[in-house]
């Protein structure tokens, strides 16, 4: 085998909330090695955005509006996919959401959104384009983790509670399916310069780097914060036969955080 066991050719994938940021990369580098892209976003005007950027791109993606925590929306939108492009071999369960407020100061109101994104979406969407990949023979599911899975921080509980969370769906998924060929994994990014990110990099009043900017940088054995470009690759491995035997595995694309106690003083 070469380089055609990481080939996407004729793989129709579904990328949710892939209109820019860390889905927007997954999805050009599936669309680099042959996949047909979907994906969809909450606001038609994301839609609209995240569509001319792939045709500014080169790539014919599809879009359509869709939240991911409506099941009944999620649903529909499956068939729609299924009647208009095929049937999804590959999904992507990349939508979320963070708040970042104090634990004490968080309303349940507040966790709930999170965890509606974060978690039940995934379990949603999943829950939605399995029986069609049964029927093909099998499918491949990846669910952006965070290193928020394995790690806590202040201001971040929903956050933590969802990707912890995700991280055992995506280890029950493989356990309850993986007889029917269904491979589910995760990527687990590490900090990634996107709107989501941003306020943790905003420059201070006076002109100096945000301390978190500061602080991230210092946990990085690489000094910097990664782009979404750089989840591609890993994002086509899980995709892709060369990973057939994997699942359950969740792929840490950090740039050695994980690995690292910190910069010494
Ligand atoms: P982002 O820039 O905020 O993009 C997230 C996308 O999800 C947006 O297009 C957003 O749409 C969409 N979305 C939110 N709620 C949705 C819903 N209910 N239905 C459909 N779409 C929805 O985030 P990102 O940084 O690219 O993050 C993508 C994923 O990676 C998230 O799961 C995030 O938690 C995870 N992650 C990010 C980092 C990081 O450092 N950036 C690190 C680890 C993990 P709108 O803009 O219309 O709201
Ligand atoms: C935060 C960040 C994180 C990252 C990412 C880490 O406030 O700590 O936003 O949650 O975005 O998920 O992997």
């Amino acid at each position: 085998m070469g380089i055609e066991m990481f080939s996407l050719e004729g793989k129709v994938a579904l990328i949710t909330g892939a209109s820019y940021g860390i889905g927007y990369g997954i999805a050009k580098a599936m669309a680099s090695v042959g996949a047909k892209i979907v994906f969809c976003d909450i606001k038609q005007e994301f839609v609209d955005k995240g569509l001319a950027s792939y045709e500014a791109d080169g790539i014919d993606a599809h879009g359509y509006v869709c939240d991911v925590t409506n099941e009944a929306a999620v649903q529909e939108m499956v068939k729609k996919i299924e009647a208009e492009v095929g049937v999804v071999d590959i999904l992507v369960n990349n939508a979320g959401i963070i708040k970042r407020i104090p634990m004490c100061d968080m309303t349940a109101e507040e966790f709930r959104q999170v965890i509606d994104v974060d978690l039940n979406a995934p379990f949603i969407v999943s829950k939605a384009v399995i029986p069609s990949m049964i029927e093909k023979g099998g499918g491949k599911i990846i669910n952006i983790c965070s290193m928020m899975s394995e790690l806590g921080r202040e201001t971040v509980s929903a956050y933590a509670a969802a990707k912890g969370g995700l991280k055992m769906l995506t280890r029950n998924i493989c356990s309850e399916y993986g007889d029917k060929n269904i491979q589910c994994n995760g990527i687990g990014p590490g900090y990634i310069a996107t709107p989501q990110t941003a306020p943790l990099r905003e420059k201070q009043p006076d002109g100096s780097r945000h301390p978190f900017d500061q602080f991230i940088c210092g946990r990085t054995p690489a000094g910097r914060w990664l782009n979404p470009d750089e989840l591609g690759g890993p994002a086509v491995f899980l995709a892709s036969k060369a990973s057939d035997a994997v699942n359950g595995h969740i792929l840490y694309v950090d740039g050695g955080i994980l690995a690292y106690i910190g910069k010494q003083p």
